[in-house]
């Protein structure tokens, strides 16, 4: 198992809510190393290119209007397995599905909108990790 990098966001929901500190100490805590950490709003074009797997889907709009619509904190961890151990730290897509204990589970709910607002990104596999980090920290 070699060591990996996963980009994590920390959502405008969860920016907005002030739980940006409380993500990054649950990641710390995990034992996790912080190599990246970027404050800003995003925009259309780095978005459509973050989730250009979701293009078309009927959440693709509300979501690039959602994550457009303030600042959030783009973060680089490393650590072995560091992808799929993040998103077991996140949980369940779906708030209200994902278990207490996660970071989706105890801190999101569903707020009844078109797009879910659950607080965090984590990439889902390797050659995503390297493409989203490449779009958010290019050089890193
Ligand atoms: P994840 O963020 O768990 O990797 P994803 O990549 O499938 O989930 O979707 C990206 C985001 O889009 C997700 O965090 C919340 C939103 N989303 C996904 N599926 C949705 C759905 N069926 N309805 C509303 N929002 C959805
Ligand atoms: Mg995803």
């Amino acid at each position: 198992m070699t060591i990996e990098r996963s980009l994590v966001l920390v959502k405008p929901d969860g920016f907005q809510r002030g739980l940006t500190g409380e993500v990054l100490r649950r990641i710390e805590a995990k034992g996790y190393t912080l190599v990246g950490l970027s404050i800003l709003t995003p925009k259309r074009e780095q978005l459509a290119a973050h989730y250009a797997e979701h293009e078309g889907k009927p959440f693709y709009e509300p979501l690039v209007e959602f994550m457009s619509s303030g600042p959030v904190a783009a973060v680089v961890i490393e650590g072995h397995d560091s992808i799929k151990g993040f998103r077991s730290l996140a949980g369940a897509t779906n708030p209200t599905e994902a278990l207490p204990g996660t970071i989706r589970g105890d801190l999101g709910r569903d707020w009844g909108l078109k797009v879910q607002q659950n607080i965090v990104h984590g990439s889902d596999s390797p050659e995503s990790a390297a493409r989203e980090i490449d779009i958010w920290f290019p050089g890193l």
